[in-house]
């Protein structure tokens, strides 16, 4: 019988060896499965309680070198490093590896559970190999000096420190080109002393990967999804070819109307960057205001801790519990004063700190709209982790369904959060208001739909290039603005030379590396989900939704949310949508914009 000490993981795995034994023909099978399933089994306990402890420690010390950045002081890095490196040594050691791989040749005998903690287990491992530990210890050391440079730099406009935040405003209202440039500008500096760091994390992170058989880092993140570094291009063509038709009508309204709008007379056939509203021509979405929903206007006197606590309450209107009093109590959600004396990390983000109850988040709310969508994104994280830590879910597995899941949770409730009867339910807007659907959904393409030739073609094939095929040093920026002007149809105010590296300003390419190409999925997997939650469970119109107060909603997202990596994405997908991977719904969505732009684009040229 099994020596096996019960927790609720291997519970699950008693009720299938019981049921086996039922089968009077199976007994000699059955007793070498347990053996295997034994084995396995205790090497799991025993890697996962060390790995949670180690994870907790690293976690602690980067949460302390991420809020806390101090000019000269190199106390939390050599801390946090300390803690990567321990966190490597254990987790890419070679006898863990050997033992995952021996188990995995019995595969056949294991669980399903067991089998994906054990590729866990590998996956993990490849990015710290002891094999090289060198190597990894390189690695992390230049991690850390490249964060403390990225959000420890001055940003300064005219001679005056300014923070991201005082940029990004700028760049979504000043009407005068030149004041714009000259923040646009502000924004690009910090690149120039983090080109040396990213070239040298390019090799370090090859190498590391290298080691356990990958060809290059982006092909190691790119497995993740069980793709390959060819198919994961070919999926971001795709997606990039849907949108391409909507994205060129999109491309030519903005041309033309910026043009206006600056006074220019002659309209360029490429969008100068320093006219978009926002420092990489992400999102434009503050180029549109629509008359009574005018969200920054009516989020600004409710102030920055309203906009965290409205988003707790929409999640917890669905049925998601409380955030726990630790989340407010230690979570770091708001900018720091002028005169703190430190800097903090300017990017939002969510941690699952132990992997058990510790979350928090990381932001720098002001009220506004923009980051009225982020706090709904990072508490999307922040729920994901409550719901997927539980019995049934290995610490090992404490993941999404895979990246992008965890990041379309949260950008769902982001879009359904915008939409005007949820925003009427919460007095944001006067019911009484008539406003403009066409002017509405325009607003949600600048978002939405621009966002895909930044996330699937600059981002994710600068950083292909990169990684896979030795993007030369002397041709970072060249690049970086050959892809932005064939992808997104933008071009520098001016010469950009290499003495810039623009992609390093986009926090991802240091601390995220290649895994950008989440976010373009993730939006894809947002529509497909709000397309089936709003016809099959609120039967609205997708276009007008209130997921408010919603248990359905909340239990269908509850649903995706529990299983976490323990879940195959691509079941998932099909069983809760019904479909595979596809732009289908939003491309859908933004159908009846296409008739429009194409009128207000008559006789326009179009340059993409
Ligand atoms: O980085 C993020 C999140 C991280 S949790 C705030 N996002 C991407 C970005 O800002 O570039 C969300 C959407 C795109
Ligand atoms: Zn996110």
């Amino acid at each position: 019988m099994k020596k096996i000490i019960l927790t609720g993981l291997t519970a699950a795995i008693l009720l299938s060896c019981s049921s086996q034994k039922t089968d009077t023909a199976t007994t000699a099978v059955a007793t070498e499965i347990n053996d295997w399933q034994q084995e396995a089994q205790a090497f799991l306990e025993e890697y996962s309680d060390t790995y949670q402890k180690l994870y907790t420690a690293s976690a602690e010390a980067e949460w302390a070198s991420n809020i806390r950045i101090v000019d000269g002081d190199s106390t939390n890095a050599v801390a946090t490093r300390k803690a990567n490196e321990a966190f490597a040594a254990f987790t890419g050691s070679t006898e863990n590896i050997k033992q995952a791989r021996q188990l995995l040749e019995q595969k056949e005998q294991l669980t399903n559970l067991q089998v994906l903690q054990l590729e866990e287990v590998l996956y993990v491992a490849a990015n710290n190999p002891q094999t090289v530990p060198e190597v990894v210890k390189a690695r992390i050391k230049a991690e850390t000096e490249q964060t403390e440079k990225l959000y420890g730099f001055d940003y300064k406009l005219n001679g005056t420190p300014v923070t991201t935040n005082d940029i990004d405003q700028i760049l979504r209202t000043e009407k005068n080109v030149q004041k714009r440039l000259a923040a646009w500008e502000a924004s690009k500096e910090v690149g120039k002393g983090l080109r040396e760091g990213i070239l040298n994390l390019r090799d370090l992170r090859n190498q590391t990967v290298q080691s356990l058989g990958y060809d290059d880092y982006f092909t190691y993140q790119a497995s993740d999804y069980g793709l390959t570094r060819e198919e994961m291009m070919d999926l971001m063509q795709q997606l990039n070819q849907e949108l391409l038709p909507l994205y060129r009508e999109l491309h030519t309204y903005a041309r033309y109307e910026l043009a206006k709008q600056y006074g220019v007379k002659e309209v360029p056939d490429m969008l100068p960057a320093h006219w978009l509203p926002n420092r990489w021509g992400q999102d434009w979405s503050a180029m549109v205001e629509v008359k009574g929903l005018d969200l920054d206007a009516a989020l600004k006197p409710k102030g920055d801790k309203w906009l965290v606590e409205q988003a707790e309450r929409f999640y917890t209107s669905l049925g998601f519990p409380e955030l726990p009093a630790s989340f407010y109590e230690k979570s770091s959600l708001y900018p720091l004063p002028p005169d703190a004396g430190y800097k903090k990390n300017n990017h939002a983000s969510a941690w699952h700190m132990d992997l058990d109850k510790d979350v928090r988040s990381l932001m720098s709310v002001e009220p506004n709209a923009d980051w009225y969508e982020t706090t709904h994104h990072e508490l999307g994280h922040i729920y994901y982790y409550m719901t997927y830590t539980n019995p049934d879910v290995p610490v090992l597995l404490r993941g999404g369904a895979n990246r992008a899941y965890h990041e379309a949770m949260g950008s769902l409730m982001g879009l359904a959060a915008m939409q005007k009867p949820f925003l009427t339910e919460l007095q944001l807007v006067d019911a009484g208001a008539s406003t403009d659907e066409i002017q509405t959904l325009l607003k949600e393409a600048l978002s939405y739909v621009v966002f895909i030739p930044f996330a699937s073609g600059v981002m994710s094939e600068w950083e292909h290039d990169f990684y896979a095929k030795d993007l030369p040093a002397d041709q970072l920026n060249k690049r970086w603005w050959e892809l932005a002007r064939k992808y997104q149809g933008m071009v520098p105010p001016t010469e950009r030379g290499e003495a810039f590296t623009d992609a390093t300003t986009k926090t991802h390419i240091n601390d995220d590396a290649a895994q950008y190409y989440d976010y373009a999925l993730s939006y894809i997997i947002l529509f497909q989900l709000h397309d089936h939650i709003a016809k099959n469970v609120l039967k609205q119109d997708p276009h007008a939704t209130n997921y408010y107060g919603s248990q359905e909603v909340g239990e269908f997202l509850r649903s995706i949310m529990y299983p976490g990596a323990s879940a195959d994405w691509r079941q998932m997908l099909k069983d809760k949508t019904g479909e595979e991977l596809s732009a289908r719904a939003m491309v859908a969505y933004f159908q009846p914009l296409m008739d429009y732009l194409k009128e207000q684009n008559k006789g326009r040229k179009a340059t993409i």
